[in-house]
């Protein structure tokens, strides 16, 4: 109870056709080819509109990348990572503390060969408490639910979401509750772009390209709980995004010179909302402070790229149930924007917006050559 209180305290205290149809189709495709790169190099959001330029995306994703600021892009391009402060109101923090309040007996320990640290190593904490996962809130009925699945497509988060994704952004893996006790692991170090043979890692990758940011798998913590400098929880090795070696076993489990020098715990207060990019090497600190640790991670991918694959053959019905129009954009599978994606520009209770639809022309065509609407 005492800890419930804390946690409570802690979690409001701070906020914040024929030769003919085919000659048309390439003078189309010279259109955009020749857009693509323009010459002289448009920066920023500018740049993102011609990269993903296509009638069906162009107008929209341009709304939402208008609200990416250029400090930003330039902090997450420079760190692969980007904490945005005082992004949920308290209410909203409220909600879904008390959702999770409600929830936090199905929360699963990660016990034995589960663990997510090796024994006696600096993440390991007390070596017996494990982290607690929690899923399934989006199945969640009603307000509790509600506070879960209106981060998907939250008007404040969907400037980011676009610019770090992609116009047509999509959810990946269903989003996972955290929640570490006093004592709990942490996370040894992973994710970045090359597997441990130094490799490159096709799943997890970042680039920058004339001004458009393009992350394979990004995740996105939701701070529900404060965390302190000291108190532990999410790591980051600022720049790894970009490195161009493996890291040295002994820095895996986050420890010696390399640890004291290189890994960084971002404070962050309940509401604050953490981005990062896969790519990036993170993991997460054990944690030392009396209240509990919560965060929810979402993990989003551009429109034509799939990591996990709980999307087919289709979402669970009851994840599908209570979404908006806008939410359940943002859980089409992977295909391209310009294919009657639903594309966000606001959020919210918005309607997702088509841009131009593919032409009924150009989906007969293809009904008539593959037996289906869409090549
Ligand atoms: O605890 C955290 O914030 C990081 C968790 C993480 O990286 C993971 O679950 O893959």
């Amino acid at each position: 109870m005492a800890a419930l209180q804390l946690l409570r305290r802690s979690c409001t205290s701070h906020l914040a056709g024929g030769a003919n149809f085919v000659a048309r189709r390439w003078r189309h495709t010279q259109r955009f080819a020749s857009s693509a790169v323009p010459a002289g190099g448009p920066k920023g959001a500018e740049a993102a509109q011609e990269f993903y330029s296509d009638e069906a995306v162009t107008k929209a994703g341009q709304v939402a990348l208008n609200r990416f600021t250029d400090e930003e892009r330039y902090l997450f391009d420079l760190n692969g990572f980007l904490v945005v402060r005082g992004v949920l109101s308290p209410a909203e923090v409220a909600a879904a503390n008390d959702a999770m309040d409600a929830h936090q007996e199905d929360a699963q320990e990660r016990n034995g060969i589960l663990r997510n640290t090796r024994l006696r190593t600096p993440f390991a904490g007390d070596g017996s408490s494990g982290r607690l996962d929690l899923g399934g809130m989006l199945a969640w009925p009603s307000a509790g639910g509600d506070a879960f699945r209106s981060l998907l497509a939250h008007p404040k988060l969907v400037p980011a979401l676009t610019a770090l994704c992609g116009p047509g952004y999509r959810m990946d893996h269903l989003p996972l509750g955290i929640l570490q006790n006093r004592g709990s692991e942490g996370f040894a170090l992973h994710g970045g772009p090359l597997n441990s043979e130094g490799q490159f890692n096709p799943t997890l990758q970042y680039r920058c390209m004339n001004g458009t940011l393009f992350n394979s798998l990004l995740a996105m913590s939701v701070q529900l709980s404060d965390h302190e400098a000291g108190d532990g929880g999410f790591c980051v090795v600022r720049g790894s995004h970009k490195q161009n070696f493996p890291m040295p076993k002994a820095f895996i489990d986050g420890g010696g010179e390399l640890g004291e020098a290189h890994v960084h715990q971002p404070v962050t207060r309940a509401g604050d909302v953490v981005f990062f990019s896969e790519a990036t090497v993170h993991g997460a600190m054990p944690w030392n402070a009396e209240h509990q640790r919560r965060v929810v991670l979402y993990r989003f991918a551009p429109a034509t790229v799939a990591y996990s694959r709980a999307y087919a053959p289709a979402w669970a019905e009851a994840v599908r149930e209570h979404l908006t129009p806008a939410q359940r954009a943002v859980l089409e599978p992977p295909y391209a924007a310009r294919l009657d994606r639903p594309v966000l520009t606001k959020g919210g209770d918005e309607k997702p917006d088509y841009g131009a639809p593919r032409p009924e022309v150009k989906k007969a065509f293809d009904q008539a050559v593959f037996g289906s609407r869409y090549f």
